[in-house]
């Protein structure tokens, strides 16, 4: 059975548990205790050399990185339509996948693991760098429904869980209704799994 490396709390994670439950695939989930430092050991090290979650072990196939488990759950459990195999389809979502990694974490991510988890850091900066990557995706759903190709895909479940999690971060989400209104649309998604305050309780 598929095992993912996992932590509730993660948001990078919860990428990965969300594409998992809405394909239906049965999994296994192996807590690593980052507070403890097991994602350092040289067992876990074995797995993901960066010392990171999530990673996965597919019947031997080992492979870490959320969007990159995105892009492999999506092609060998899911179909196209998840992971487009047209080059402008496979184009668009791979930038929002580009945008999950780095803008969405080092704004969205960042602020909130700075107040849930007290870690030392410069709060304003990252509520700053999340306030101009929501009004950037903001923008986009202004006038599209989804993020690439005009239905859910991967780049969706990749950008969804620091969006649905920033508040956490004490960003204040209001100033981005059609984000709002997107985050609802993936959570109606056939298969939908939250983690703790996502939904964000009432
Ligand atoms: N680009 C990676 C980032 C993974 C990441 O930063 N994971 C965090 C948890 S959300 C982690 O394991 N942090 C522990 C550490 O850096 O020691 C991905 O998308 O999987």
């Amino acid at each position: 059975m598929l095992k993912l490396y996992d932590m509730p709390l993660s948001g990078n994670c919860q990428k990965v548990r969300l594409m998992l439950s809405i394909l239906g695939i049965e999994y296994e989930k192996v807590p690593v205790n980052l507070m403890e430092g097991e994602q350092k050991k040289p067992e876990y090290l074995a797995i993901n050399p960066l010392g990171k979650v999530p990673a996965i072990d597919d019947d031997g196939y080992q492979l870490w990185d959320s969007q990159a488990i995105l892009v492999y759950l999506a092609t060998k459990y899911g179909s196209t339509d998840w992971y487009p195999d047209d080059a402008e389809g496979r184009a668009d979502v791979q930038k929002w996948l580009a945008l999950a990694a780095n803008e969405m974490f080092h704004g969205p991510a960042i602020a909130r693991a700075l107040i849930i988890f007290k870690r030392p850091g410069d709060h304003d900066k990252a509520k700053a760098a999340a306030e101009a990557t929501l009004a950037v995706v903001n923008g986009w759903l202004e006038n599209h429904e989804w993020l690439a190709c005009g239905r859910p895909t991967i780049a969706d479940i990749a950008v969804y869980p620091y969006a649905a999690l920033v508040w956490e971060g004490h960003v204040d989400m209001s100033a981005y209704p059609a984000m709002n209104a997107w985050i609802k649309r993936v959570e109606a998604l056939p298969g939908f799994e939250g983690m703790k305050n996502m939904p964000r309780p009432e």
